[in-house]
């Protein structure tokens, strides 16, 4: 669903033109196209039973007017009863109620799961608009490090989204949604800028890893610089950055992900590549891509203690990073045995719950030093939203 340009790459969103209000009025009727009569007659049938107030224009389409509250309620019930093939294949259009659609309108239709997917975006949207959001922070210890012993040498900033009512959205959907509702680039900058913020206001110590999708970027050079300038702006020093390339088994342009890392590199940045060991491709990005450091992920380090086929993996992955100078982290240590087989087989860094949850930081700085942060920031707020 996402726009992509000739290499495939995904293309800014621009939220300005495409904002969720301009789908919704004050009543808005949503002329509805299904597929099949099966579909048609099952979204009829829920109508009836909530009361919502539907007119059958043809035995494959309806027309239902709803308040802006009960959309919410509406869309989910629709997506819960329809196949998602027939949900690819229908089609919506909206307008205020009264309001037939007209030739103007044709070009606001779409298919029912980019329709369903984009309003629930909007309270991703909403969150960035509002500031409801932060990053928390995991340590990475140096290997020796025991439960009761930690040698810190790093946090992991993760970014957290909360709704208007103050729950946090659980993190893998903030994502999956982001990407299916085209604002992966957004998001994906507003944390990177998050991970900043909230680091410096917190005064953390030792090097800050950052996450950043590849695929949210089309051009490294201008989506880079602002978080580069940024980060200058603050006092941070380039090595005490680290930037972790996540969904690196999806990245198939290995020119476009070797350009990024590449502008990273050049500007003093580290770099690691995360969920080494989760599928093939990380193996041959490894040599390929040549990173500082590299994370093996938690499938693998899960109960090693127990496993010699894990073992032998981990091993030879880190034998190889060895041989490439690139610097091993094991991620999702919960136990001291999954601890001490990593540390056998030569890990050089260790995070996981056995070490330190993601936690929050609270602000250590003052008020105004705070403010001064946010506002060394502001281009990249500005730059997530064009
Ligand atoms: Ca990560």
């Amino acid at each position: 669903m996402a726009n992509k340009d000739e290499r495939g790459v995904s293309i800014v969103w621009c939220i300005d033109c495409e904002r969720i209000d301009d789908l919704y009025f004050e009543r808005t009727t949503l002329w509805l196209y299904f597929p099949t009569e099966d579909a048609f007659a099952k979204v009829a049938q829920l109508c009836g039973q909530n009361g919502y107030y539907a007119m059958p224009e043809s035995a494959h389409s309806i027309a239902v007017t709803l308040d802006k509250p009960q959309i919410d309620k509406f869309l989910t019930q629709v997506y819960g009863s329809i196949k998602p093939q027939e949900l690819a294949h229908s089609r919506v259009v909206t307008t205020s109620e009264g309001h037939r659609p007209e030739a103007l309108d044709f070009g606001k239709v779409m298919s029912l799961d980019v329709f369903i997917n984009r309003h629930k975006g909007g309270w991703i949207i909403d969150a960035i608009d509002n500031d409801r959001f932060e990053s928390w922070y995991q340590p990475i210890v140096h290997a020796s490090s025991t439960k009761d012993n930690i040698k810190s040498f790093a946090h992991e900033a993760l970014f957290r989204v909360y709704d208007a009512q103050g729950s946090m959205i659980p993190p893998a959907m903030v994502f999956g949604l982001a990407e299916q509702s085209n604002l992966l680039f957004s998001v994906d900058l507003v944390a990177r800028r998050s991970a900043v913020e909230c680091a410096a206001k917190s005064q953390l110590n030792g090097k800050l890893f950052i996450n950043f999708n590849p695929s949210s970027i089309y051009d490294p050079s201008y989506c880079l610089r602002t978080t580069a300038a940024a980060i200058a702006e603050i006092g941070y020093k380039p090595q005490d950055i680290v930037f972790e390339i996540t969904e690196t088994h999806r990245a198939t342009d290995m020119a476009h992900l070797k350009g990024i890392l590449a502008f990273y590199r050049n500007a003093g940045f580290g770099v690691a590549l995360d969920d080494i060991g989760s599928g093939w491709s990380g193996l041959n990005m490894l040599n390929e891509v040549q990173p500082d450091y590299v994370k093996i992920d938690m499938d693998l380090v899960r109960n090693i203690h127990q496993d010699s086929l894990k073992q032998t993996i981990v091993d030879h992955l880190i034998q190889i990073a060895r041989q490439a100078g690139i610097k091993v982290i094991a991620e999702g240590i919960e136990e001291p045995e999954e601890a001490d087989m990593v540390r056998q087989l030569g890990a050089d860094y260790l995070q996981g719950y056995l070490f330190g949850k993601p936690q929050r930081r609270a602000p250590s700085v003052s008020g105004s030093q705070q403010d001064t942060i946010s506002s060394s920031l502001s281009p990249l707020k500005k730059a997530a939203r064009q």
